[in-house]
């Protein structure tokens, strides 16, 4: 495809209405509610009615199985509440510039899901000795990279039998609305939003590593096209700050009055828990540190506050920084790959601070 160096293109315009972001004023809430939640839909919103969806686990089982919604309400459920970001979040602040959906830091949000482990559902199935991989596939269809294909994810073995891996039928108390997967999608805590399939419609257990396209040509991060890659996983460290004061309508930028300000944001990790946030004023030059609340699970965000109290009028910019425990820090400059993958750079918010009145 054609593209200018700085200019969007019409087809990343039409991709950024379809897949909206969060406003980042949404991280005030613990819970992002629906509506609020990140989008991000590659082909078509399959139509579905959870009446008659079945979602099929067939290859390396003893005994294949159909399940309708009303089996898998006969298995436990679980509900846990999980952060799920995007893995292209921070793309539109790469340079060369990646043609894709051209997030800027708002691919982010946190619900409550309901569903069964894809544990018990696979040992009801009963996986045979060769397993090495389980493949997920979506009922949406397109082309991506040249490429017909279902929209499909894998994951070894291992990482689809732990613990907290599921089949969501539920979000937030209610059935998954039709953009977010209804009435079945895989949800993988900690992991990167494409491992999430919606629109859930068939489990294969298989004896070789998948190589669909959304596996092995995108998500992974390659320095060039030939490049083999390594893939990507668990989510990198993030916090983001709720935009002070009140911006302006076409450059964000923001206002605020002299005085004390409360900034407020929320930090994860898909590599374990969030150890410190640390907020800057001066771009990144010197740093304090943010009191972190309680995660509001092991794989969902914890919320952070700082009382910035700035010198005096004039221009800031704030920024904030989380690691984990890991020790995996968010690097002040983006570190570019093809697709544009795992930008978890500090976020960089234009603050003006007026006289008070
Ligand atoms: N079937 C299917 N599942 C999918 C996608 C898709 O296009 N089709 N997009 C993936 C990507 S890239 C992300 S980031 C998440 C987004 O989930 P959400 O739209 O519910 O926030 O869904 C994932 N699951
Ligand atoms: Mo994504």
């Amino acid at each position: 495809m054609e593209t200018s160096p700085n200019e969007f293109s019409q087809a990343e315009i039409q991709l950024a209405m379809r897949n909206h972001g969060a406003p980042l004023e949404a991280l005030r809430r613990p819970l992002t509610p629906p509506g609020l939640h990140y989008l991000l839909i590659h082909f078509d919103v399959p139509f579905a009615d959870a009446a008659d969806w079945r979602v099929e686990v067939t290859g390396l089982v003893r005994e294949p199985l159909s399940l309708g919604l009303d089996d898998l309400a006969g298995l436990p459920q679980i509900t846990q509440p999980l952060t799920m970001e995007c893995a292209g979040n921070g793309r539109a602040r790469l340079r060369p510039r990646i043609v894709s959906q051209p997030w800027n830091l708002e691919a982010v949000g946190t619900a409550e899901w309901t569903g069964v482990r894809v544990r018990d559902v696979l040992e009801r199935a009963g996986v045979l000795d060769d397993a090495v991989e389980v493949v997920f596939e979506g009922a949406d269809r397109g082309i991506d990279g040249g490429v017909e294909q279902a929209y499909a994810r894998s994951l070894s073995l291992d990482d689809a039998l732990a613990g907290d891996v599921m089949l969501a039928h539920t979000a937030n108390g209610a059935p998954l609305l039709p953009q977010h997967g209804h009435p079945l999608r895989l949800v993988v805590p900690g992991w990167y939003g494409m491992t999430n399939v919606k629109w859930l419609r068939s489990i294969r257990v298989v004896r070789e590593p998948f190589d669909g396209y959304q596996q092995s040509r995108a998500y992974t991060i390659r320095v060039s096209d030939d490049d083999p890659g390594t893939p990507v996983t668990r989510m990198l460290p993030r916090s983001l700050m709720v935009p002070p004061g009140i911006p302006d309508f076409m450059s964000r930028e923001r206002f605020v009055d002299g005085g004390a300000v409360e900034l407020e944001g929320r930090a994860w990790s898909g590599w374990g828990r969030i150890e410190s946030v640390e907020v800057s004023a001066d771009g990144g030059r010197s740093w304090e540190p943010a009191r972190l609340g309680e995660p509001l699970g092991p794989n969902a965000w914890a919320g952070w506050s700082y009382e910035w109290t700035p010198d005096g009028p004039g221009r800031y910019e704030l920024c904030s920084a989380a690691t984990d425990e890991t020790g995996r820090r968010q690097p002040l400059e983006p570190v570019w790959n093809t697709g544009g993958y795992c930008n978890n750079a500090v976020q960089r918010v234009a603050v003006t601070v007026r006289a008070a009145t």
